[in-house]
């Protein structure tokens, strides 16, 4: 019996807006919605040091968005009501709470110390993660220490992670976001996209003798990742001539054994995780493989601190002090009472350039659900769109829409006290930039203030910023290994608060999973030698006609 015939819907949960949080948050949301941040501030001079929160090592200044003590108060209490602190301890109690899979979600346990315990199905996993990690670091060891030779007995150098989506997006964020701590002597590339110019620019000045393909795909069925291994496998073969290379320059990651064999490569070149380790949760399992030959299993070991310290935050401290609480809440808040469609994350560190990116797949496979956990359709917004560009490079382009458009769009500003790279007055002017952003967003400028700067009448109105425009302050110390750690957990615990709220399952993607079938039915088609009998709707069939044709013509 597969897990999906094992699966039940969850009984019917009240709709989240008969809460009574929720009509008095809706009520309380025509009172707020007339107020302005200038008057909070000016009301209370304390607010921007009262409104803040501070766990392992990341203070939340959330002040400046549209609330007030009562709202952060209802919105604590909507939490309760719907059933919050259940749902956390079921997910850290292993219990399956992806209820459409028939799931345990515990990438809580990746990053569990050992002596912890946490079972599912009668086993505990956590000996398990620990016998995966210390397998993962003697095998970063060794290709670190330069001993990990190619089948002509050259040193590996290259290492090139195959993967997409999940397998692919916390790599290359982490590698990026940690490259202070990287071993400068190796190389990194990452291949996801089934265009095959991804592998072939990614490869084109590498050595096969010196290169290590790691094949992360937790299925190991994935299309694009088993093209693009494919083409590393011929790659490899073309240049090397021996079906033995392959033992030496390929190494999977994958819950799928009997496949990873299939392909050629050696299990005991595998590196395993379990199926209660989703895709976008995974960046701290094997599928971090990558990352810890990057920054060493020490570096790797310091994020998974990061990691737990943050879950223990989140599991343990009451809800109006939670960093992950306080930052889901908000995000239901913006989209369901003020509508907002979008929320921008804005990092103002260059290492973190690919995390809105990743945060981009973590919160919209996770929360662009329309249905409720027992399967009734919402009639309320659930999960924004995430995007983002790091600072101060958005300034110059998205931020005029932020400062002065339409919509209402919260941001998430990140910013760290002490950069790795001091230049001159680098640091200080792009922290700058942070707090004048949320300044400027927050208290805008009014028309007085534009005319006493001497402004003409007619020019005015364009000049004038209208502020009152939301923004959580993230500040942290460092961008370490540990910190990056608090910061992801940060997002996906930020994620479950708001899955619970709307009462969807945050864990599934059946989106996804269409989009895996889909194009299998048209690739025949497009390939095929006879003339194929094409039976989609006429603009589909006619770029398939379109594509064949050219096709024909180039041969
Ligand atoms: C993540 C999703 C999805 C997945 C990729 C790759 O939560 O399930 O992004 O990670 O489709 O899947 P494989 O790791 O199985 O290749």
């Amino acid at each position: 019996m597969g897990a999906m015939d094992r699966a039940r819907p969850a009984p019917p949960a009240t709709p989240v807006p008969e809460r009574p949080a929720w009509a008095r948050l809706r009520e309380h949301h025509g009172e707020i919605a007339t107020q302005h941040l200038r008057d909070l501030f000016a009301h209370d001079p304390h607010r921007g040091e009262r409104l803040t929160a501070e766990a392992v090592g990341i203070y939340l200044d959330y002040s400046k968005n549209r609330v007030t003590d009562e709202t952060m108060r209802l919105l604590v209490r909507l939490a309760e009501e719907c059933g919050l602190r259940d749902r956390i301890d079921a997910m850290f109690r292993g219990e399956k709470i992806n209820i459409t899979e028939d799931r345990a979600v515990l990438h809580v346990a990746l990053r569990a110390p050992s002596g912890r315990r946490i079972v599912v199905d009668g086993i505990d996993v956590v000996p398990a993660v620990h016998e995966v990690l210390g397998r993962m670091a003697e095998f970063a060891d060794q290709v670190r220490a330069g001993l990990w030779h190619g089948y002509t007995g050259k040193p590996v150098r290259n290492i090139v992670n195959i993967g997409i989506g999940g397998s692919d997006l916390g790599p290359v964020m982490a590698y990026e976001a940690l490259r202070h701590y990287s071993d400068r002597r190796l190389t990194f590339r990452f291949v996801s996209n089934v265009d095959g110019t991804d592998f072939a620019e990614a490869t084109r000045d590498l050595d096969p003798a010196e290169t290590l393909f790691v094949v992360s795909s937790k299925t190991f069925t994935t299309l694009e990742t088993m093209t693009n291994a494919a083409t590393a496998r011929d790659w490899v073969l073309a240049a090397l001539k021996d079906r033995a290379a392959i033992a030496r320059h390929f190494v999977a990651v994958s819950t799928n054994a009997e496949a990873v064999e299939q392909f050629g490569i050696d299990v005991m070149n595998m590196f395993g995780f379990w199926d209660w380790v989703g895709g976008r949760y995974s960046m701290d399992s094997a599928i971090g493989l990558s990352t810890m030959i990057a920054v060493g299993s020490r570096g790797f070991r310091e994020m998974l601190a990061g990691f737990h310290d943050m879950d223990e935050h989140f599991r343990t401290a009451p809800f109006g002090a939670n960093l992950p609480v306080l930052l889901g809440l908000l995000t239901v808040w913006y989209t369901d009472f003020f509508g907002a469609q979008t929320q921008a994350v804005l990092p103002y560190e260059q290492y973190l350039k690919r995390f809105p990116a990743y945060l981009q797949q973590l919160t919209m496979e996770s929360n662009g659900k329309h249905v409720t956990l027992s399967g009734a359709a919402v009639d309320y917004a659930t999960g924004p769109v995430f995007w983002g560009e790091p600072g101060t490079n958005g300034q110059h382009s998205f931020y005029q829409l932020i400062h002065q458009g339409t919509g209402l769009i919260p941001c998430d500003f990140i910013g760290f006290l002490h950069t790795r790279n001091p230049l001159g007055a680098h640091h200080d002017l792009l922290t700058a930039n942070v707090f004048a952003q949320t300044e400027a967003l927050a208290f805008g400028k009014t028309p007085e203030q534009v005319r006493a700067e001497g402004t003409p009448d007619w020019l005015v109105p364009h000049r004038v910023f209208e502020g009152n425009r939301p923004s959580n302050t993230l500040l942290l110390d460092t961008l370490t290994p540990y910190a990056l750690g608090t910061l992801v957990a940060l997002y996906e615990h930020s994620v479950f608060v708001q899955g619970t709220i709307w009462d969807i399952n945050s864990f599934d993607q059946w989106g996804v999973e269409l989009g895996k079938v889909l194009a299998k039915t048209v690739a025949a088609e497009l390939s095929a030698t006879a003339e194929p009998e094409l039976r989609h709707d006429s603009s589909t069939n006619a770029l398939i006609r379109r594509y064949r044709a050219a096709a024909r013509a180039r041969s």
